[in-house]
C-alpha cells in the first residue's frame, strides 16, 4: 500500500479491501487522476492483477472485493450520497477490475447469477437512468444485456428467447413512452408468463407497474437488485 493509502485507510491493510475502495471510490488505474486524493496509487487495473498474481481464487476477488463495492455504490446513490458521475466512475473501475477476470469466466471457474435484459421502451430515446441500472446489476453479478435506447417490443421478445430464464427491465422517461412500456409488458407476459418483468424511470410510479402487470417497480438501481437477488 502506498503512504498516501495507509495514512488515510489505517486498518485497511488486505489487497482485496483496497481494491473495494478503489472500485467504490471509481480509481481506474495508477494513471488516473480521479479522485484527486487518490493520484499516484495503485487503481483497479493494478490491484485486481495483483491479486490474480496472488493466487486469490477469481470468484474471491468478485465477491469480496467487486460486487461488495459496487453494493456500496448503489446503496450510496439510493441515499444520495454518491451522484451520477460517482456512478459512472465506479462502473468504470469494475469493468476495468472485470476485463482480467474474463478468462475465468471462460473456463467455468466463475458464473453469473443469471441474465438480466434491459432496454429504454420503445420512442423513448434517455438513456441515463437505464444505463445506471444496468452498471449496478452488473455489478452485483448479473450477465446484463443492454438493448439500449427505443427498444421495440419485437427487440425484447427476441432477446427473451435468446436467454431462457432472463428477468427484464423497462425504463421510460416520457408519459407517452409509458404506453409502450404497457404494452412491451404486456406481449411479453403473454407469450413468456414466468419471465419477471422490473419497470422503472421517472413518471413511473408503482400503481402504474401494478395496473400493466409487471412484477417490480424501483425508484432507484439498487431496488432492482435486491429484487432479483431475492428471486435465486
Ligand atoms: C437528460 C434528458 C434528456 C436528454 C437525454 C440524454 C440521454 N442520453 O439520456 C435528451 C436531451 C436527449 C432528452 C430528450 C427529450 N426529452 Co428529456 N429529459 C432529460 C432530463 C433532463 C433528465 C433525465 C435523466 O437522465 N435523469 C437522470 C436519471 C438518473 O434518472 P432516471 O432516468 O429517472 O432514472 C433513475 C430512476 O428513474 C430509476 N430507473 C430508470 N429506469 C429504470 C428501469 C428500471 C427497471 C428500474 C427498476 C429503475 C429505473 O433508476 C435511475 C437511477 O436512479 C429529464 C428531466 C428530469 N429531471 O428528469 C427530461 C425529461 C424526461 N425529458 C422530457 C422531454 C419532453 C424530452 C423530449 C420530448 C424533448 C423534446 N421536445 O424533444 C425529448 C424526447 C426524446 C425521446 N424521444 O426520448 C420531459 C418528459 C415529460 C414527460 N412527462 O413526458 C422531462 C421530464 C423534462 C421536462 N420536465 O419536461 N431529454
Amino acid at each position: 500500500m502506498t503512504e498516501n493509502l495507509r495514512s488515510k485507510y489505517p486498518k485497511m491493510n488486505d489487497i482485496l479491501d483496497k481494491l473495494t475502495l478503489c472500485i467504490e471510490r471509481g480509481k481506474v488505474d495508477t494513471n488516473a487522476t480521479f479522485p484527486s486524493d487518490m493520484i499516484g496509487d495503485p487503481g483497479a487495473d493494478e490491484l485486481t492483477r495483483q491479486a490474480i498474481t496472488q493466487n486469490i481464487p477469481a470468484e474471491e476477488i468478485l465477491n469480496k472485493a467487486l460486487f461488495k463495492a459496487m453494493k456500496r455504490v448503489g446503496i450510496r446513490f439510493r441515499d444520495n450520497e454518491i451522484f451520477v458521475p460517482e456512478v459512472l466512475m465506479a462502473a468504470k473501475a469494475m469493468s476495468t477490475a472485470m476485463k482480467h477476470l474474463i478468462p475465468f469466466f471462460d473456463q467455468g471457474l466463475i458464473s453469473k447469477k443469471g441474465t438480466f435484459i434491459i432496454g429504454t421502451a420503445a420512442g423513448d430515446m434517455h438513456d441515463i437512468g437505464k444505463s445506471l441500472v444496468a452498471m449496478i446489476v452488473e455489478g452485483g453479478g448479473w450477465n446484463t444485456i443492454d438493448l439500449g435506447i427505443n427498444v421495440s417490443t419485437q427487440k425484447f421478445l427476441a432477446a427473451i428467447e435468446e436467454n431462457p430464464g432472463c428477468s427484464v427491465g423497462i425504463s421510460a422517461l416520457l408519459t407517452t413512452t409509458m404506453v409502450n412500456m404497457e404494452n412491451t409488458v404486456k406481449e411479453i407476459k403473454e407469450n413468456y408468463p414466468g419471465i419477471n418483468v422490473l419497470v422503472g424511470g421517472a413518471p413511473v410510479t408503482q400503481s402504474f407497474c401494478d395496473d400493466i402487470g409487471a412484477d417490480f417497480y424501483s425508484p432507484e438501481p439498487h431496488g432492482a437488485l435486491d429484487f432479483l437477488n431475492e428471486q435465486t
